[in-house]
């Protein structure tokens, strides 16, 4: 650890790329290594700031005064460079512009939507469950479950139409990496782009949604005069960029989280009512999403270093939600903690708007795995999938007993 001038005091440089394959393979040593340099470290590399502890990650998700979206969530400045496709209304701006998109939102993946597909999701989710072991026991999680549920479930609740669906997932990859650097994960989703984007953004055309849906919805919102007709579309792609992948890797991250912790499983089979302490807890201890940007709006001071005016900061939500200042235990997958208060969704006005949707999804696949599964346990080799921001897996092999 070296350290560099700065007005009030030095602060901790690392020159680590927390973006190369070493360290998005594991991560873990990295956010230990930027927890205990300080409140905040200079990251040399990429000329920005970090923080990974709880109390500063909190403290900057909630001050959105000083602390602006609108300049972009990832590495790159919108003051000074061009976005890879127009911002997003809802998670690249800030209040005022932020609000009425937010309200919109809200009110579609509320509590009303969400009673309807309750039971709808649970029927989804015991019917693929059956599927899947009446085929074996012994499969890849991944597609089988995490890819599986999701892509059964969301785009026909958003209503989009049956062609195409397969462009969701390397859509959602390209937006999660291009958070990052434009490293070789950016590149390789580059050709592409273009394809990818104008599929989606087909979808988000009044016409090609189903009157019922998550969409007509937002469409509907439009024709009450909530947000304006230009704005619709672009509120419909938030879903489909922020739905699906994010839904995916939460569901692998569950069934890891069990697969290494057996007596969890066991915990959850005899009450089935820990679903969703089960969910959240894996949200903490995986961080699906792992980080977000902030960009300051006036110098700021974190410990004892002023960040000025302008600058980037890169919050890292894994590391907040394994602060050990925070969490007893915190590597341990444990359904007895209360995980609430974990920043795995952000906090403040910016805090996912989707989570119940994600909550029900996995609370449906979770449910129905725990009436018939017995054991989980991993049954070869496990295989990451790298992203800029997102904690994921490729392939995650397990052997199931059924009883
Ligand atoms: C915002 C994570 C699922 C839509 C966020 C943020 C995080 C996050 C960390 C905060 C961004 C920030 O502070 O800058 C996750 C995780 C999910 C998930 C871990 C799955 C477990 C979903 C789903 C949807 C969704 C299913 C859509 C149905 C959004 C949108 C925002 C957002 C639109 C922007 C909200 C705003 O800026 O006001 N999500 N998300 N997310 N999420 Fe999610
Ligand atoms: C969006 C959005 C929101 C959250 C995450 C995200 C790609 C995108 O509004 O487009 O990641």
């Amino acid at each position: 650890m070296t350290l560099a001038p700065s007005p009030v005091a030095d602060v901790p440089v690392d020159d680590t790329d927390p973006f190369s394959h070493e360290v998005l393979e594991d991560p873990l040593p990295f956010h230990t290594a930027l927890r205990e340099a300080g409140p905040v470290v200079y990251l040399s590399r990429y000329d920005v700031h970090a923080v990974g502890r709880y109390e500063q990650v909190r403290a900057a998700l909630v001050d959105w005064q000083r602390f602006q979206s609108a300049a972009g969530v990832g590495l790159s400045n919108f003051r000074t460079e061009e976005p890879w496709r127009p911002p997003s209304l809802l998670l690249e701006a800030d209040p005022p512009r932020h609000d009425a998109p937010r309200r919109v939102l809200t009110s579609v993946l509320g509590q009303r939507a969400l009673r309807t597909l309750r039971e709808r999701w649970t029927a989804d989710a015991e019917q693929l469950v059956d599927q899947v072991l009446a085929a074996g026991t012994e499969f890849d999680a991944v597609p089988a479950l995490a890819e599986a549920f999701p892509l059964r479930v969301f785009p026909d609740a958003v209503g989009i139409g049956r062609d195409g669906r397969e462009h969701l997932l390397p859509y959602g990859d390209h937006a999660f990496n291009a958070f990052g650097p434009p490293n070789d994960l950016v590149q390789k989703g580059e050709h592409r782009v273009a394809q990818l984007s104008g599929w989606v953004g087909e979808q988000c055309a009044r016409e090609a949604l189903t009157g019922d849906g998550f969409g007509a919805a937002i469409w509907a919102a439009a024709d009450r005069g909530e947000i304006t007709p230009q704005q619709a579309p672009l509120v419909v792609r938030s879903l489909l960029t922020a739905g699906v992948d994010t839904t995916v890797h939460a569901i692998s991250a569950i069934l890891y989280g069990f697969a290494t912790h057996p007596d969890q499983w066991a915990r959850l089979v005899a009450d089935p009512s820990l679903a969703r302490v089960a969910f959240d807890e894996a949200i903490r201890w995986e961080s699906p999403v792992q980080t977000f940007f902030r960009t300051t709006t006036t110098d700021v001071r974190i410990g004892s270093t002023v960040v000025p005016e302008g600058r980037k900061v890169l919050m890292f939500l894994a590391a907040a939600n394994r602060d050990p200042r925070r969490w007893t235990e915190p590597d341990r997958y444990d359904l007895g903690r209360d995980p609430s208060g974990h920043v795995g969704f952000g906090m403040g006005l910016h805090q996912c708007v989707g989570q119940h949707v994600a909550r029900l999804e996995a609370e449906a696949v979770l449910t129905a795995l725990a009436r018939r599964v017995r054991t989980i346990e991993l049954a070869g080799p496990t295989r990451r999938h790298h992203n800029n921001t997102l904690r994921a897996w490729e392939t995650l092999p397990v052997r199931l007993t059924v009883g």
